[in-house]
């Protein structure tokens, strides 16, 4: 390939000047081709930066494994660097790009010096879509290479695109020493750019996905009036082959890649719904020309947690997952396959770790804790296509209609299984009041609950109380706002039992969702909002104990009362930013709650 393989000016300019800081023996750009792909693939191997499982088992396979303190997103090292401190918002890090670019460039300099510079273009969207940003990543690891050409749009379409267009996003990695002293995440939107230094983690470094698609987009989302959101999108195919599609957001450990990709439970296959996934992880929604609000899903691939991963979690990933996928931090089995916590099967006899050490079931460390084979925050990078309910429609220009927006958290009380919001003031209200409850595989203490808003708080390019404002002007741009709804599947019992089987069932509510989307059913008016009438949840084949519907459904007023509390002390750090009708709906809430009775 030539020097460069673009005319564009811009990008040119951009990649000399960041070479000229870096300093890279080479500079290579990728073009999306298999043949390429493959040299990559080989030199991976090669320098163990990658290990090829065995082409038998799993074929197209590759193993990563990453520093053991650069294993998850790192927070506390992201920053949203605006002119103005009080655009990024209480919520968010923030530093000045002066400071940001100075303290990066010093780590920056010379840090490509002995590798090669990977110049990635890529799309976000299908090339061309009006959904679409455009992207180019330099990065000095192979496997961001790797892994972008999965969960991106690669290669000469998207040169082509760029000569017509001339916008598109700056995305700097570098590895650097991979110390987590010299790591930085750095966001300026408003200079379309993502400088990212010191990590080898797929959150971190895969700059299409988290920092472009959410934290970059939001930003541009506002200014362009559409949304970039955490969400999940799926089809619901009914027998007549009609197809409703839904956009849902739950923040980590909620079960968002389970969902999008459903089995329907027994109870209700006769009635022949098929289940389509457009996406598991980010939604780019519009306002199309019938007031209605389209979505497409950004991304080409999932980046999973593997986990937990099985027949009865997730049949359909455990089927993606068989081939062209990269494991990142998961065990490595003596005949060439990988193994996690919670896989299907025998637990394997021996292994080598996800740091790369021997492993045997049952060992403890110095503190008698058990050795895990696989991260808890293990990966696999696969692309949507391997996925047997992929949608037909991933390649569409102009997405799908959204019926129904949810919104879920892990709450053990308080939220009942699922509540329509009145309208779309208070179903912003809904959503930016979400709040989940922390799991072992998170920082922080077991069950204390974190807010989160839409399930964006660390992924919110700016000021959350302006992004508030922008849901709610966007609900008034919308002749056909979808509904939104809340949904919760942890709820437990007073033995701290989950009231609620999850999974595959799930679909029983949004059965129901969808019939109230299509006024097909009434429902009960609570305080909190809309429930369900008890024989309006089809419980076909699924037996639970008497009662166990009714407490999943019920809304204890004191419980609600206490929610008040915290929901308000969340609202008051965003001061007279928080836009008025928040506080309003928050009112609301208090009075209808104040004049019910105990039990709802
Ligand atoms: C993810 C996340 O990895 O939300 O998708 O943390
Ligand atoms: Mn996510």
């Amino acid at each position: 390939m030539k020097e460069y393989p673009t005319h564009n000016k811009k990008v040119i300019n951009w990649v000399r000047k960041m070479a000229r800081m870096c300093q890279p023996d080479k500079i290579i750009w990728i073009d999306g081709s298999e043949e390429q792909k493959n040299i990559l693939e080989k030199e991976s191997a090669a320098s163990d930066e990658l290990i090829p499982l065995n082409q038998e088992k799993l074929p197209g396979c590759l193993l990563h494994r990453t520093k053991p303190d650069d294993v998850a997103r790192t927070e506390h090292l992201t920053f949203i660097c605006t002119r103005r401190k009080h655009d990024a918002g209480p919520t968010n890090n923030w530093m000045s790009p002066r400071a940001a670019y100075k303290k990066a460039k010093a780590i920056l300099k010379g840090a490509m010096k002995g590798r090669t510079m990977y110049v990635i273009p890529f799309s976000m969207g299908p090339v061309g879509s009006p959904f679409s940003k455009i992207g180019v990543e330099l990065t000095d690891s192979r496997y961001v290479v790797l892994n972008m050409l999965i969960m991106t749009r690669v290669g000469e379409a998207v040169l082509r695109h760029l000569e017509k267009e001339d916008e598109f996003t700056k995305c700097l990695h570098s590895k650097a020493e991979l110390d987590i002293n010299k790591r930085l995440i750095l966001h300026f939107p408003e200079d379309n750019t993502i400088w990212s230094v010191g990590s080898g983690y797929g959150g971190n470094v895969l700059l299409g996905k988290k920092c472009l698609s959410l934290r970059i987009a939001s930003y541009l989302a506002r200014c362009e009036h559409w949304f970039a959101e955490h969400m999940l999108i799926m089809g619901i195919e009914e027998p007549n082959g009609h197809i409703e599609y839904i956009a849902a957001a739950f923040p980590s450990a909620c079960g968002k890649t389970n969902l999008a990709m459903l089995v329907p439970p027994e109870g209700l296959k006769v009635k022949g719904y098929r289940i389509w996934t457009v996406g598991d992880d980010i939604t780019w929604m519009r306002i199309d020309s019938d007031g209605s609000l389209w979505a497409i899903n950004p991304e080409t691939g999932f980046f999973g947690v593997a986990p937990g991963t099985n027949l009865k979690t997730n049949l359909n990933m455990v089927e993606t997952i068989k081939k062209n996928t990269i494991y990142t931090n998961v065990l490595f089995k003596p005949d060439g396959t990988v193994w996690w916590e919670g896989a299907n099967g025998e637990i394997p006899s021996s292994g080598i770790d996800w740091r790369g050490k021997p492993w045997k079931p049952g060992m403890t460390d110095e503190n008698g804790k058990p050795v895990l084979g696989a991260h808890p925050n293990s990966r696999f990078t696969t692309p949507i296509t391997n996925c047997p309910t992929a949608s037909f429609r991933l390649e569409q220009h102009h997405g799908v209609p959204i019926s129904a927006i949810i919104f879920g958290g892990r709450r053990t009380h308080l939220t009942p299984l699922v509540f329509e919001s009145f309208n779309w003031q208070h179903g912003v209200f809904v959503g930016a009041t979400m709040a989940s409850e922390l799991t072992a595989a998170q920082f922080g203490k077991i069950g204390q609950v974190r807010r989160d808003p839409m399930a964006m708080l660390p992924f919110c390019g700016y000021n959350m109380a302006e992004y508030f404002r922008h849901w709610l002007e966007m609900g008034k741009k919308m002749t056909k706002a979808p509904k939104i709804f809340a949904v919760n599947w942890f709820r437990t019992d007073e033995q701290e039992k989950f009231l609620w089987p999850g999974f595959g069932e799930n679909l029983r509510v949004i059965e129901w969702i969808l019939d109230r989307c299509n006024n097909k059913v009434e429902a009960i008016k609570t305080p909190i909002g809309y429930i369900p009438l008890i024989t309006d949840i089809d419980m076909t084949g699924l037996h639970l104990p008497r009662g166990h519907l009714e407490k999943l459904l019920s809304i204890d007023k004191n419980e609600w009362l206490q929610e008040l509390k915290d929901i308000k002390k969340f609202f008051k750090q965003f001061k007279k930013d928080l836009p008025e009708q928040l506080w309003q709906e928050y009112e609301d809430l208090a009075a209808r709650l104040k004049e019910s009775s105990e039990k709802v």
